[in-house]
């Protein structure tokens, strides 16, 4: 589904959109299953292990910010993280070791109110004994200007890892826009019609402003990393680790190349979610509007 110039752009920026990946049938499927998923949110007042929820959030109305690792509870969305034609592509990308899908989510920002992301690197999140990881980003719908696209600073993959750390030294995921020299005027919007896939690096600065638009942005989140790339903060379940490859088989011997990295730790004081996360940091780039209360 790639050419060689689009894996020589996606080294070189950082990034890759490819139109049309998923088919109408897939897609149709995953958005019955998102909406069958925040459905069953009006059941909820807090967050749990599955959802994230809006500020504003009630049974009556629900308001849900993210759905978390749906490829672990929902058979469609592990259905997707083995889908051939996204693996085909990881492949070119993440090179010959194979693919192994490490997290999942689904961000969800409703029209007018769609909480923003603030700018930072994955790889501060889950650094790894090689930077041969990216997200992919699934637009199940339309992602255009308005409605909060993922903005991914070009190049910026080449460069340092900032700090994601809070005045008090906590892990807060977000970077201090006042504190780096990242020129986030130059930051690319990763839009395109329902269906189409963007690929992001690891290391990439990126971000997202609010929606504020009257249509939705759901945008599902697959995060993968080569086979030979080992993550530092440890292995929990070896079996399970296996079973996440999607391309690739089983190896123990890890392929270390250095990427300076300030570790995830001390954890954030507000665990959860990117957004709960990113709630200590101190100083904010993108403005937002709480949603109105009902
Ligand atoms: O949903 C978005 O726009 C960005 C999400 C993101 O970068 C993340 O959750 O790590």
């Amino acid at each position: 589904m790639i050419t060689d110039r689009d894996v020589a752009q996606y080294h070189e920026t950082g990034y890759l959109v490819v139109p049309d990946v998923i088919e109408p049938d897939l897609l149709g499927r995953l958005r019955a299953a998102l909406d069958g998923l925040v459905a069953n949110a009006a059941s909820v007042t807090d967050h749990t292990d599955v959802y994230d929820l809006e500020p504003g959030h009630t049974p009556e109305s629900p308001k849900v910010r993210r759905i978390k690792l749906p490829h672990s509870h929902t058979p469609v969305f592990w259905e997707l993280a083995q889908y051939p034609r996204m693996v085909e592509i990881m492949n070119r990308l993440l090179g010959p070791s194979g693919a192994r899908l490490q997290s999942s989510k689904i961000n969800l920002k409703a029209p007018h109110y769609g909480s923003p992301v603030e700018w930072h690197q994955d790889w501060a999140f889950y650094p790894h004994t090689n930077d041969d990881m990216l997200a992919v980003g699934v637009m199940l719908d339309d992602a255009y200007l308005e409605n909060g696209p993922l903005l991914v600073v070009p190049g910026s993959h080449k460069g340092p890892t900032w700090d994601h750390h809070d005045a008090q030294g906590y892990f807060c995921g977000a970077m201090d826009p006042t504190r780096n020299e990242v020129d986030f005027d130059s930051a690319v919007p990763l839009t395109g019609k329902a269906g189409s896939m963007s690929f992001h690096h690891v290391r990439a600065v990126h971000g997202s402003a609010q929606n504020v638009s009257d249509k939705p942005r759901r945008l599902l989140l697959y995060e993968f990393s080569a086979g030979d790339a080992f993550p530092l903060m440890g292995i929990k379940d070896w079996d399970q680790y296996n079973r996440n490859l999607v391309s690739g088989t089983p190896i123990n011997t890890p392929r270390i190349v250095p990427a300076p990295v300030r570790m995830p730790l001390p954890p954030s004081p507000r665990p959860g979610s990117i957004y709960e996360n990113q709630s200590t940091a101190q100083n904010k780039y993108f403005a937002r509007r709480e949603p109105a209360k009902v």
